[in-house]
């Protein structure tokens, strides 16, 4: 089994998500806390500029985006299934769904002045100032609901979960996938670090026995790793040859015109739109894979699903 390194803080809801699939596939993995806001200069060293949280480390190759962790997670243990054949359409296009559209209007029901009150009350006001403006820097081409619209749309997102839940344990039936994932952590947010909001979750008792049974699923064996460690690991590793990349696909596709070989970047399309730059590797129906290299790591892969990210050539590059 490959040495797992996740880098991710406690009260990052994406970092829930991928630590309740590491639990429900039962993996052991380090942990490296990374900091919530900028500057970042451990992470920025193993991604290139990437900035946000959680990021997958395996080596020197790094895995940015929760939707590509997840697929990496499925290939390192195919079982159980994030991805069960028969759901395989619908529970990728609800966990996209739920990773934006229900994930935007939780976190803008949250971040009302009672849950910023909440979060950074005890806070010195310098810590709370430096958060919002970093949050307000990362928000390019982000809408964001005011409060009032994003507790209308967060009660109706949440009694249609409580629709399928209804009918049984999970989202789409008996065991969880992928949909289950990416809808759990916007809400373990509203519970667990916006308490005084949670009420909300009270109008739909079925939402809250799933959310249970999702916390139960636990985070698998977690080490503490220390971040210096990690840049080290990807300094003494060499990312993996093309054949035993834990991505399940490696025929070029070629939708931009940009040949492999070539210097680009590769951004997201919103929030926290840093870009890494390096040589296109790889390009395929799923993801992109960049080269770089830095003082501190020496040689690394960097991997990005497509979706959601912006691939560009650097001219003269
Ligand atoms: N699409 C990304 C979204 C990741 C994301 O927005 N993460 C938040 C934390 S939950 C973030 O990066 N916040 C700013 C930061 O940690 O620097 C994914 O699935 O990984």
């Amino acid at each position: 089994m490959p040495e797992l390194i996740l880098h991710h803080y406690a009260s990052s809801p994406f970092s829930e998500k991928m630590r309740l699939v590491l639990g429900y596939k039962k993996l052991a993995w380090h942990s490296v806390v990374v900091p919530a806001i900028l500057p970042k200069p451990d992470v920025v060293a193993l991604t290139g500029g990437y900035r946000r949280t959680p990021v997958l480390q395996v080596g020197a190759d790094i895995y940015c985006d929760t939707a590509l962790i997840c697929d990496v997670l499925e290939h390192v243990q195919p079982e159980p299934a994030l991805y069960p054949p028969a759901l395989k359409g619908v529970s990728r296009i609800f966990a996209q769904w739920a990773d934006s559209t229900l994930f935007w209007a939780a976190m803008a029901y949250n971040f009302q002045p009672k849950g910023t009150q909440h979060v950074f009350g005890s806070l010195p006001a310098a810590a709370a100032q430096a958060f919002a403006e970093d949050r307000k820097a990362m928000s390019t081409n982000l809408i964001r609901l005011r409060p009032a619209d994003a507790t209308s749309a967060y009660r109706s997102y949440l009694r249609r979960i409580a629709h399928m839940v209804d009918e049984h344990d999970y989202l789409f039936g008996l065991d969880p996938c992928i949909a289950d994932f990416a809808a759990y952590h916007p809400l373990w947010h509203t519970r667990t670090q916006v308490p005084p909001l949670a009420g909300i979750l009270d109008a739909t008792p079925s939402v809250g026995e799933w959310m249970a049974r999702m916390a139960a699923i636990g985070h698998g064996t977690m080490e503490k790793f220390d971040s210096g460690a990690a840049l080290e690991v990807a300094r003494r590793a060499d990312p993996l040859p093309p054949a035993e990349k834990m991505l399940v696909d490696s025929a070029f596709q070629d939708d931009h015109g940009i040949a492999l070989g070539t210097r680009v970047t590769i951004t997201p399309e919103t929030f926290g739109t840093e870009s890494t730059a390096g040589v296109l590797l790889a390009a395929t129906r799923t993801h992109y894979t960049l080269e770089r290299e830095d003082p501190r790591t020496g040689v690394v892969h960097v991997h990005f699903p497509r979706i959601g990210y912006v691939l560009r050539k650097v001219e003269g590059g």
